[in-house]
């Protein structure tokens, strides 16, 4: 029997292969307009540092990754002093402007998303020629519009191979419905996500990929004076806009929230205080999109590696121990468990152990936002 961590005094003895756990990672595409400043929030997000448009005319998308602040594991990496510290990561790819080609023109990079970040334009900026008072509403809905035109077309030429398919009886149970209700909200300007579907349905849907089948969020790129004042221009149009079609909305001021990104970690917080910002702009889109997403962070802890990992609300433990692991979810035997305020407050295993709260748990245990796990398993 192999342990992963707590009990043996934290030490990790499993060794996990980094390649494996690259697909769960949550990857997040950034869009929008020509000239939003889109790729400015992506440095912002991810530090990359790539150079923003002087015209409205870049074709390539970048990747680059976002590191989630998080209190929780500066906590417990000061506990712990580990020889390493992994934040969860959030691959964020930047999408260049929608222009003539629509959505269709980025397939690729799209379809991987889990969530779409669609930026809009709340400033002027003069040297840029970009003078035309912001209307970040109309913007968010041509975005919108263009996503429903790329899907429905998907969705039209999904269905007429669907009616060949069924000659040859190669059909996916419960698509054709699926794909049909689907149509119908897409051609009532709605999107696909926003639609109820049954398992089955929902299984189906799940292979096409959608643009507007993915969780979206908005964000108002504004100028400092928007910021300071809460009253960017067309702020409150878009706010009402947003809420209607249930995405959270954020906003930033990017390129001076990036120049704060930059500054020494003990300088941020004052300046971010003066904008009357409470945190970062990673650590509000990171907040907004697992509360959006429903996603929650357990914990493994030991001398080596502090890590957190990001998991859908209502995992179970040996669902979550397979975050790490395929080994360690197949050979699942049990959990240790502590949680976040118990360890905050006791600090150590034996003080937890005496009071009991290191609890075993079982594989249908769910895992609950902040847990601090280890896993017992046998391969
Ligand atoms: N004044 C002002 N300028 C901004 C703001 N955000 C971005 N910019 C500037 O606008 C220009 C375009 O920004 P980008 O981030 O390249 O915009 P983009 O959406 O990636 O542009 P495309 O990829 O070409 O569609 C850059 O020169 C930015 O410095 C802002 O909030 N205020
Ligand atoms: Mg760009």
């Amino acid at each position: 029997m192999q342990k992963l961590g707590l009990s043996n005094y934290f030490c990790n003895l499993f060794r996990y292969n980094p390649e494996e756990d690259k697909d769960s990672i949550m990857k997040i595409g950034l869009l929008g307009l020509p000239l939003a400043g889109k790729t400015t929030f992506f440095n912002l997000l991810t530090g990359a540092g790539v150079a923003t448009a002087t015209y409205a005319g870049e074709r390539d998308s970048h990747t680059g990754v976002a590191k989630v602040p998080d209190e929780r594991i500066d906590f417990l990496s000061g506990l712990y002093k580990p020889q390493k510290t992994t934040q969860a990561r959030i691959d964020i790819i930047d999408i260049p402007g929608l222009g003539q080609g629509g959505a269709a023109e980025f397939a690729g990079p799209m379809q991987d998303a889990d969530a779409l970040v669609i930026i809009t334009r709340g400033f002027t900026n003069d040297a840029l020629g970009v003078c035309d008072q912001p209307q970040p509403a109309a913007d968010l809905q041509d975005v919108l519009t263009e996503l429903i035109i790329t899907d429905l077309n998907v969705v039209e030429r999904r269905l007429e191979r669907l009616s060949k398919n069924k000659k040859a009886g190669k059909e996916i149970p419960g698509e054709q419905e699926a794909l049909e209700k689907a149509l119908q909200a897409l051609e009532n300007e709605q999107t696909v996500i926003g639609q109820e579907y049954t398992a089955q349905q929902r299984l189906a849907l799940n292979n096409y990929g959608l643009y507007t089948d993915k969780p979206m969020l908005a964000v108002l790129n504004t100028s400092e004076e928007g910021l300071r004042t809460k009253e960017a221009p067309g702020q409150a149009e878009l706010e009402e806009y947003a809420y209607r079609h249930h995405m959270p909305l954020l906003t930033v001021c990017a390129p001076l929230e990036e120049e704060i990104s930059e500054l020494p970690e003990e300088e941020r917080g004052l300046f971010l205080e003066d904008l009357g910002l409470k945190k970062s702009g990673v650590a509000r889109l990171a907040q907004a999109a697992y509360a959006h997403l429903d996603l929650i962070s357990y914990f493994t802890v030991g001398s080596d590696e502090v890590r957190a990992w990001t998991i859908k609300r209502g995992t179970t433990a040996r669902e979550a121990a397979g975050k790490i692991h395929s080994d360690i979810e197949r050979g699942f035997i049990r959990a240790e468990v502590v949680s976040y305020k118990d360890m905050v407050q006791e600090r150590t295993v034996p003080k937890l152990r005496e009071k009991g709260l290191l609890r075993l748990e079982g594989k249908d245990y769910i895992v609950q936002d902040g847990d601090i796990m280890a896993f017992r398993f046998n391969v």
